[in-house]
């Protein structure tokens, strides 16, 4: 069967999305080309590998090479301090869509995150039109990179797609878990739309199973036609007893980034 794409190249495949996706990107493209800061070891059939330091832009200009569309799941992915984001989120975005542009690669798919939106509160419901209200650093710098792919598609017409992916891992475990929840397969079909949808422009779109009690409302992405069809609702109920009162003295629980809004900022002395 032919598929949708030659090449294409995914970023972070190290990572915990990247180690889970992997197998299933096939589907996608006759190659992956899977990239990553660290060693993933060896390549399997239609697989490229390449180790990549986000923050050199060479090597960036090297992986981005002969691909026809790109799946940037690379960079930092939780709230540390700010040198390492700075370098692979901040410096690290601008060094792939300058690839992006010299190569003509017309179409990114972003993993952005909840993030950008953790300092809403967690009795209001957040769509994609609403000002960014980022945890951290780490949020601030998904921030950035929603911004710049932005500024790519006004100025160059290469289109992005930033999923704000909520928590994407097996099995929910708290209350807040069980309400960003997002499948594998739900991601899955995530990307196969944000790859496949004829124009997306720029789209920013929130990455989330059918869970009950949902804070993100996607009216913004409906032309990407996604509907879920996961739920948390499959996963035993956490107590939540805390969430339905949320408490402002506990700003974990009282706002959607959880934790991660009390951990910045992390700036060494
Ligand atoms: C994220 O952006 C992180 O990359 C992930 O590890 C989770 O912590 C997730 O957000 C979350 O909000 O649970």
């Amino acid at each position: 069967m032919t598929k949708p794409f030659k090449r294409i190249l995914f970023t972070g495949a190290g990572g915990n999305l990247g180690r889970r996706l992997r197998e299933h990107l096939h589907a996608f493209a006759d190659v992956v080309r899977l990239a990553d800061v660290a060693d993933i070891g060896p390549a399997g059939p239609g697989e490229e590998v390449v180790q990549c330091d986000l923050a050199d832009r060479e090597q960036v200009m090297r992986m981005c090479e002969g691909v026809d569309a790109i799946l940037h799941f690379g960079g930092v992915s939780t709230e540390v301090e700010f040198a390492p984001i700075m370098q692979a989120n901040i410096l690290g975005m601008v060094n792939l869509y300058e690839a992006v542009h010299k190569l003509g690669i017309r179409r990114v798919v972003f993993a952005s995150s909840n993030h950008t939106m953790g300092m809403y509160q967690t009795s209001e419901r957040v769509d994609a039109a609403m000002p960014t209200r980022a945890d951290g650093y780490y949020g601030l710098s998904k921030v950035w990179g929603e911004n710049l792919s932005r500024y790519y598609w006004d100025r160059f017409g290469i289109e992005t797609v930033c999923l704000r992916i909520g928590f994407c891992f097996p099995e929910p475990a708290t209350h807040r878990q069980m309400v960003t929840w997002l499948s594998l397969d739900d991601l899955l079909e995530l990307l196969r739309r944000s790859l496949l949808t004829p124009r997306v422009g720029h789209t920013i779109a929130f990455g989330v199973s059918d869970n009950p009690g949902r804070w993100w409302d996607d009216h913004h992405s409906r032309h990407l036609a996604f509907l879920a069809k996961d739920s948390s609702a499959q996963f035993p109920d956490k107590p939540s007893e805390q969430f339905a009162y949320p408490d402002p003295s506990d700003l974990t629980t009282f706002l959607q980034g959880g934790v991660f809004v009390t951990t910045g900022p992390k700036y060494p002395s």
